[in-house]
Parts: structure tokens; sequence; C-alpha cells
């Protein structure tokens, strides 16, 4: 016989989306259990995102847990974008009035997670064999293993909030489930190292060898990408090779000083474009990785699981509070619409600034023109300004 709980809000995974929205739902006076399919230690040490946008950060800020993030996140005016060694600035404070954060994804866990165990309610680690049930009754429940114990978690509504590869998207019925997918033929090896960035604000570069990224986690830890074949074997990258290949992609006049370390992480990511529709079936509620995926050249993942559970809190606020269930209805439409337009922008970027095969292709040469045009016109980078720091949600 399994054990029974009961909670009005069940969420699945401790990721930035399901751990978000367990806070913004206690602050609003709404119960969640958490079921995290891994440990504490794996999911704190897990390196992912670095860039916050200002909705993002008023999220934290709402949740109460922004503490160190207003002390240590890193405000950041503007961008560098470099092509072929010419190197011009996109100035959000002027473009668009807006700034963006720089601060880990790995911190901002932390803080949500040390938030949760304060008092907030359990997070169930290494919750096994996790699944969903009864969606579409008003008494949906999860059933899991824990501590060699078979569980049940009766729930008022699921927030599936587990990523690309959990559970709560299969639950959906064939019959009305869509995907759309798009993969691109190149991937991004990352390297994060204890030295101080070579550059106050994050430089992209467009470069005849691919496409590199210069970003930071604080003014002593850097974090560094260069576009890679999706086959590439991080064995074949000792910490020199890359080191190389960052100054030749990033190189330009005058050159940034990239300081060489020891890497401490090191891995291939490959690059992926997703969304599954509908976001909603029955009670259960997807948010974040779990209903879609940007590449990260636009550094839009974390930002829209954020504005997904902004969505999804709200709209649950307002059935608690007033029996409404108007915004728990429209919560497909309302956040697939912001979805889609980071999509867009995600994808565009990525094919803005990443080499592009083969070289002497129409498509290259679309490429090259728009490189020149964003150079060269303040409304090109506007457009580009007013995508990045995040549209309004
Ligand atoms: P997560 O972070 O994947 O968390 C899902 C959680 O669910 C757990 N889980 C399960 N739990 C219970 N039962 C199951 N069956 C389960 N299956 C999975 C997992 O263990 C995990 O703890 O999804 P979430 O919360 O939606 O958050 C999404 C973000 O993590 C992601 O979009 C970003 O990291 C993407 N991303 C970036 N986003 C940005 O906004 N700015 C960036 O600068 C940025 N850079 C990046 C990135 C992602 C990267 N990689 C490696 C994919 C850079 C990289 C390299
Ligand atoms: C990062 O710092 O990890 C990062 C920054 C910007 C991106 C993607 C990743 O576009």
């Amino acid at each position: 016989m399994a054990i029974q709980q009961r909670t009005q809000v069940g969420i699945i995974g401790a990721g930035p989306a399901g751990l978000l929205l367990a806070r913004l739902l206690k602050v609003h006076g709404i119960d969640s259990v958490i079921l995290e399919a891994r440990s504490r230690a794996y999911v704190e040490a897990r390196i992912r995102a670095g860039v916050l946008e200002q909705g993002t950060v008023s999220l934290m800020e709402e949740a109460g847990v922004a503490d160190r993030l207003q002390r240590d996140g890193l405000v950041h005016d503007g961008v560098e974008i470099t092509v072929a060694g010419r190197r011009f600035r996109v100035d959000f404070r002027d473009l668009v009035g807006k700034t963006v954060t720089v601060y880990g994804q790995t911190e901002m866990t932390k803080d949500l997670i040390a938030a949760r165990l304060a008092g907030d309610g359990p997070i169930v680690w290494e919750a096994a064999d996790v699944a969903v049930h009864d969606l579409t009754s008003a008494r949906p429940s999860i059933s899991y293993r824990a501590a060699g114990l078979e569980q049940r978690l009766a729930c008022d509504f699921i927030a599936g909030c587990d990523g690309f590869h959990g559970v709560s998207r299969s639950a959906l019925p064939a019959a009305i489930s869509q995907t759309y997918e798009r993969t691109y033929p190149f991937g991004w090896l990352g390297i994060l190292a204890d030295v101080p960035p070579c550059s106050d604000e994050l430089i992209y570069a467009s470069h005849a060898r691919g496409f590199s990224l210069a970003s930071m986690r604080s003014p002593t830890r850097s974090r560094y990408y260069i576009q890679c074949a999706l086959d590439e074997k991080i064995e074949d990258w000792p910490d020199a090779r890359i080191w190389d290949e960052l100054e030749l992609r990033l190189g330009a006049d005058p050159p940034p000083h990239i300081t060489r370390g020891p890497s401490i992480e090191k891995s291939v990511a490959p690059l992926r474009s997703f969304v599954s529709t509908p976001m909603q079936h029955g009670r259960l509620f997807l948010a974040g990785d779990a209903a879609h995926i940007v590449p990260p050249t636009g550094a839009k993942g974390l930002n829209l699981a954020a504005s997904d559970v902004h969505y999804l809190c709200r709209a649950l606020m307002a059935f608690y509070r007033k029996s409404n269930d108007d915004m728990l209805i429209s919560y497909n439409d309302t956040a697939l619409a912001r979805v889609w337009k980071a999509e867009r922008f995600s994808w565009w970027m990525t094919m803005l600034l990443h080499k592009l095969h083969p070289e002497r292709s129409f498509e290259a040469q679309m490429q090259r023109a728009e490189l020149d045009y964003l150079a060269g016109s303040r409304a090109a980078q506007t457009a580009l300004a007013e995508n990045y720091v995040g549209l309004p949600f």
C-alpha cells in the first residue's frame, strides 16, 4: 500500500522552473511539494545559464530571494559583437533603457533551495519512477518511489517542471500533442575557469573558424564557448587548445586580453530549438525546458522558464483567491505567445553568428549582409536589444 500525502500543487523537478514556482506560490500562500529525480548535490553543481533578464530578476525579488543576486550579480548595459575581427557594441541602456544581470543559474538554484529548505516545504530528492495520474479529474496525483517506499501525492494541480528529459511531457495524449523541432549541425564546447574575464561585457564573435562567446560568472570566474562539431570529443580539447582557439576567434583590434587557467568544467552541448504544444492537459501544466528548448545563443532558456512560472503562478493565485480559472484556461496561449518570440530570437541569433556550410551558399551571403546591417543600423540594434533584455511579460 502506497504512502499517501496531499498538497495543493505537486511540482515535478527542482530546476529553476520548479524551485521558483514553489517559492512564488509559498510567498502567495499556496502549498506545494517538489519531487526531484536527482540529489541535492547534483542539482547544485550543474553548470548552465548565466544571463538573467530584468523580468527574471524581478521575480527573484518578488520571491524574496534576491539578496545575493543584488550583491553579486553583474549588471550589464550592453554586449559586444565581433565580426571577422571588427567589433561593435549594442548598448541596451541607450537603445531600450534596460539591462541584463550576469548571475549563474547555479547560484540562483542554490538561493532558491536554501529558501525552500528554510521552512517553505519539502523537496523529495532522488524520487524515482515519477508518474502522473488522473490529469483530467479534479484530483490528479503523482506516484513515485523514495527511500525504497512507494508513495502517492494527491494534488489539485501538477506542474511539470522536469526539463527536456522529464516524464511530464509524455503524459500529453498523442492525439492532441504536437512538437516542432529544429536541430543545428553544430554544438557548443564550454569551459569554465577561475580567471578574470577578458572583457567587462559579453563578446559574441562571428569568425571564419566558427562562433565563440566570452562570458563570465563573476570578476574572477570566466565562461567561454566555441562552436564545435556535434561529434566533437572533449578528450581532443586539452585546455591549451581551447585557449588557443578562443584567442583566434575572439581576436579583434584591439585584441581582448584572455587570461588562461585550468578548466574547472568542460562540456559539449548540442543546439536545439524545440516546442511541444499544448503546455497544458487537464490539471497538468508544463513550464520551462519540459515544454521548450532554445539554442543558448540568445541566453533565453532560463528566462523563458521564469516567464512560464510567472504566468502559472498568477493563474493559480486567481484560482485559489478568487475561484477564477480564466488564467489557467488561457495559460497555454499566454505562455506560448512569449515562447515563440523567444524561439524566433534564439534561432535568429544562432543563424546570424555561427559559421554556416557551405561558405559560398546564398544563406552565408545573407548572413554577411545581415551582420553588416546590424553593425551599422540603430534600428537593427534596437530590435536585438529589445529581445536580448527580454520582451515584457
Ligand atoms: P532543468 O534545469 O532541466 O530542471 C529540470 C529538473 O527536473 C529534474 N527531473 C526530474 N525530476 C523528477 N522526476 C523526473 N522524471 C525528472 N526528470 C528530470 C531534473 O533533474 C532537473 O533538476 O529545467 P528548467 O527548470 O525548466 O530550467 C531550464 C534551464 O535550466 C535552461 O533553459 C537553461 O539552463 C538554458 N541555458 C541558458 N538559459 C538562459 O536563460 N541564459 C543562458 O545564459 C543559458 N545558457 C543554457 C545555457 C543551457 C545550457 N545547456 C547545457 C543546456 C548554457 C548551456 C550550455
Ligand atoms: C553563459 O554565460 O553561460 C551564457 C551567456 C550568454 C549566452 C549563453 C550562455 O548567450
